[in-house]
């Protein structure tokens, strides 16, 4: 039995950050950073059937198209990616009354719609990222066994290219769920290799007062190879949420619409138009 301290439920049974209880939920979950973002998408709805929000967690679920589906607001970063995730996963593949793992688990699809910086020129403002892969430079998943599900080849590679100091951890490389990287590619949709940071200032290589720990970073990361892959992005969600995913069994694919190119130094004239498109191509792909 799972204590009390360790999976927090509040008085009405729901689980402690997201305040939700399983029958809130649908199977095919859409992650947004910004909780404004949530109605941004769920406007689109043919209905709302539940909405509840605590702190950055805001939740809608109704159907888009006749489909069942649910969207999440996880705020910002791999920290709260360990909340949003762990908990989810609690709504369906925990007994709450027993406090007990189920037998059967049950596997959710996780579609994050997000915003990220490109680090290439020929990935401009305005197009539109699926990680391939997530680069975490976070350490959050470090602190589960990931051994079995990290990409050691390309970690390694990135080490020796970047001279990365492991002071900073060991960065993790996981893969996006292939079934969703199918349903949802196409030529209008770069693939990449997202790197994600703990941070959106120095962990990042931005630099305002405060002198960074490798000032190059950027450039590295920019002309990163392995076997032809390229860094394209850089967010702070996505490789959490690919490993937290494949250790607990779910589904995960993250889409980001580019509102910065940092390659070149511009900003997108219009990100919310950016993230409208993202919108709108997501929700065809997961309604066909
Ligand atoms: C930083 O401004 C935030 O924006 C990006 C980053 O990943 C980080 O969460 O994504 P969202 O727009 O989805 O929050």
């Amino acid at each position: 039995m799972i204590q009390s301290s360790e999976l927090i439920l509040n008085p009405d049974g729901s689980v402690y950050h997201l305040n939700l209880k399983p029958e809130h939920i649908a199977h095919d979950i859409i992650f947004v950073g910004d909780q404004n973002r949530v109605e941004k998408i769920t406007q689109f709805f043919d209905s709302i059937e539940y909405s509840t929000q605590k702190r950055e967690f805001k939740t809608q679920t109704g159907y888009y198209k006749g489909k069942k589906m649910t969207v999440m607001s996880t705020g910002i970063g791999p920290d709260n990616i360990d909340i949003v995730m762990n908990e989810l996963d609690a709504l369906v593949n925990i007994d709450l009354e027993t406090r007990k793992p189920k037998e059967n688990l049950v596997s959710l699809n996780i579609v994050r719609i997000g915003t990220s910086g490109s680090l290439q020129a020929d990935i401009p403002c305005d197009s539109m990222v699926m990680s391939k892969y997530g680069l975490g430079l976070d350490n959050m998943l470090r602190s589960y066994l990931i051994d079995d599900i990290s990409e050691k080849a390309m970690e390694d590679a990135f080490i020796k290219q970047t001279n990365w100091d492991l002071k900073k951890g060991r960065p993790y490389v996981i893969t996006c769920s292939e079934t969703l990287e199918k349903r949802i590619e196409s030529d209008q949709i770069h693939k990449g290799f997202t790197g994600t940071a703990g941070g959106f200032y120095g962990p990042q290589g931005r630099v305002l007062r405060l002198e960074i720990q490798d000032a190059e970073l950027n450039k590295k990361m920019d002309s990163f190879e392995f076997e032809g892959i390229k860094m394209t992005n850089l967010e702070m969600e996505t490789a959490a949420i690919y490993g937290l995913g494949k250790l607990l069994g779910h589904n995960c694919l993250s889409l980001n619409a580019i509102i910065a190119n940092r390659a070149n130094g511009t900003f997108s004239e219009d990100p919310y138009k950016a993230v409208d498109a993202l919108i709108a191509y997501a929700l065809d792909k997961l309604a066909e």
